[in-house]
This record gives structure tokens, C-alpha cells and sequence, in this order.
């Protein structure tokens, strides 16, 4: 008997030692791996459900792809961007991304960084400058579309209501920065032929629930009921809006148009309520293709200097009930 027990004793302490080694060289092999490569990601800060959505997405797909990096939120200040890239570059990352928060005023920062020999990628917004070669190439939407099929569902409703005049207000994102711009753009050249749009008052949100709010207060204590569309370049300054319509009277999307983008969760739930008319959608996921980007310009890869995501509009002329969760 105890020899049977033995035997079985030295079995299991063998199967024991085996496992752990296994288990030690998985550890081990962990401890080795090098990282695909250091990045370094400046992020603009968490003013809406889009940014904290990004920010996740590239989280996310920087670890399924082994990539080490190295997020800062730069809390909507441009200068601890600047500081953020300085200390990437000090630290010697492979690669460096961020969302410029407004297009100018990144010269001498990517200077410095071209000089170190550490590429560039733009994610999300774009920069304005007249240096060549600053930076690799711009992950991010074509915010111009997005205006333009913003505009493109406002003259189609006008349309099918019979509309012959359409007062509109405008709340824009932050100031300079490539969304604002771009959105306002696209959308002003796309009605600007067209005799009944008449553009009340732009003025800026900066992104924000709060901004919006204030904005809708002025723009309804100035216009009051004159105001027949609210074109709102983000959801947060769209549902900050929205009580402050309610609260002076009105039903926004039935007394008002309202158009919004990025397509959040919560904006498509308001939608579904009829509150909202139409959503365009902007994606956050950027993050697959900036994984996918920075492994090629560590590799020395040539890669696409602009690189859109596909993208969307939902609108209450659709039947939205089999529209899959938004991810944020
Ligand atoms: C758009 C992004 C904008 C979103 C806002 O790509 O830059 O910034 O529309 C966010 O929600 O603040």
C-alpha cells in the first residue's frame, strides 16, 4: 500500500513540476517580451461621452496589440499637450499621437520632434501649418461630410415639411479646432444656395453640456420662437440645449429642428424619443487604425497620409429600433 502511495506521490509531484514550469517559462516569456513598441498619446481631455469613448477604444486596442503606451489627458489646455510631446520625446517613445485641440501653434513642438527622429500621427483633429513634414499622417473623420450630411438632411425636412424660410441657429465646437471648423463649413456651403436657410447666430458651445446650455439660454432669450432648426456640432451641447428649449415652451424636434453629431448613445436614445432629428455620426474607434499605423512607421512602412473612417447618419426618417448599442 504505501509503496502504491508512493509511487502516486511522485507522479503528482512530478505532473506539480512540470506545470509550474510551464506556467514559470509563460511568466518568463511575459517578463521577456518587449512591448511592440512604446507610444505616446496626448488626448485633448473628457469633455463628452466621444472623447471618453476614444480614449477606451485606444486603451483598449493598444493592449490587444502588446503596444506599451503612454496616455496623458491634456484636460483641454493646448500647452500641457506641448508639455505631454516634450516629455514623450524626452523619454524617447517610438512613436507619438494626439488630437490637437486647435490647429495651430504645434510648429515648434513637432520640430522639436522631427529632430528627435519620432514620427507623428494626428488622431482625430488636424493641425494647421506651413512646414512640411511635421508629422505622418491624420487618423480622423471627414468632419466636412459630416456638415454636409447634416445640411443634406435639414433641406430634405424643409422639403417634406413645405418649408419656404428656415431660421437657423448654429452652436459650434471649440474654436479653431478641425471639427468646428470643417462641420461649419460643410454645412454652410451645402445651403448656402438654397434661398430659405437664413443663419440667425453662430455661436460657441466649446463641446460642452454646460456651454450649450448657456448658449441655448441667449440664443432663445435673443431669438425666441424665430428659431426653426438648432444645428449642434457635438450630442453634449445638443442635450445641454434641449431642457433649456423645453423650459421656455418649446418641443425641440417638433417646434424646432434639431441636428446634432458624433452619435452617442444618449443622442440616440433622443432620438428614438423624437426629441432629435438627426444624429450624424462621427466615430470614436480610432484605435485599431492607430495601432495598426504605428506599427508600420516603427517598422519603417510607408503609410496613408489621411485615413477616414467610414460613417453615418441616423435620422427620424429611418426605423432605428434594430440599431446596435453605439459603445459610447
Ligand atoms: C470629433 C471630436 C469632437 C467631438 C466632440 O472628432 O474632435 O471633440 O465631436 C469632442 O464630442 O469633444
Amino acid at each position: 500500500m504505501f509503496h502504491k502511495i508512493r509511487r502516486h506521490t511522485v507522479a503528482c509531484l512530478c505532473l506539480i513540476t512540470i506545470l509550474l514550469l510551464l506556467v514559470g517559462c509563460q511568466a518568463t516569456e511575459e517578463v521577456q517580451t518587449e512591448p511592440a513598441l512604446l507610444l505616446g498619446f496626448s488626448q485633448v481631455g473628457s469633455e463628452s461621452a466621444w472623447r471618453m469613448g476614444n480614449t477606451r477604444d485606444i486603451e483598449k486596442k493598444a493592449e490587444e496589440c502588446g503596444i506599451s503606451l503612454m496616455l496623458e489627458n491634456a484636460n483641454q489646455k493646448q500647452e500641457n499637450q506641448i508639455d505631454a510631446i516634450r516629455r514623450f520625446i524626452a523619454y524617447q517613445v517610438d512613436v507619438i499621437a494626439f488630437s490637437p485641440i486647435v490647429e495651430e501653434g504645434w510648429d515648434n513642438v513637432l520640430s522639436e520632434a522631427k529632430e528627435a527622429g519620432i514620427p507623428v500621427i494626428l488622431v482625430d483633429r488636424d493641425i494647421s501649418t506651413e512646414k512640411e513634414g511635421l508629422t505622418a499622417c491624420l487618423i480622423g473623420a471627414d468632419f466636412y461630410n459630416e456638415g454636409v450630411m447634416a445640411a443634406e438632411y435639414l433641406i430634405r425636412k424643409a422639403d417634406s415639411l413645405g418649408l419656404d424660410k428656415v431660421n437657423i441657429v448654429e452652436i459650434t465646437g471649440t474654436e479653431d479646432s478641425t471639427p468646428m471648423r470643417q462641420r461649419q463649413a460643410g454645412f454652410m456651403d451645402t445651403i448656402k444656395d438654397d434661398e430659405r436657410m437664413v443663419v440667425l447666430e453662430s455661436i460657441n458651445g466649446d463641446f460642452l453640456i454646460s456651454r450649450g446650455r448657456e448658449c441655448m439660454k441667449y440664443l432663445i432669450e435673443t431669438y425666441g420662437d424665430e428659431i426653426d432648426v438648432v444645428y449642434s456640432h457635438n450630442d453634449e451641447m445638443t442635450l445641454g440645449a434641449l431642457p433649456e428649449i423645453e423650459k421656455a415652451g418649446f418641443s425641440p424636434g417638433q417646434d424646432m429642428i434639431i441636428i446634432s453629431i458624433d452619435g452617442g448613445q444618449d443622442a440616440i436614445d433622443v432620438l428614438k424619443e423624437g426629441k432629435i432629428n438627426c444624429v450624424v455620426e462621427c466615430t470614436p474607434m480610432l484605435g485599431d487604425k492607430l495601432m495598426e499605423t504605428a506599427i508600420k512607421l516603427k517598422a519603417g512602412e510607408e503609410v496613408e497620409k489621411v485615413i477616414h473612417p467610414e460613417e453615418q447618419y441616423f435620422s427620424d426618417e429611418m426605423d432605428l429600433s434594430g440599431l446596435a448599442p453605439r459603445g459610447y
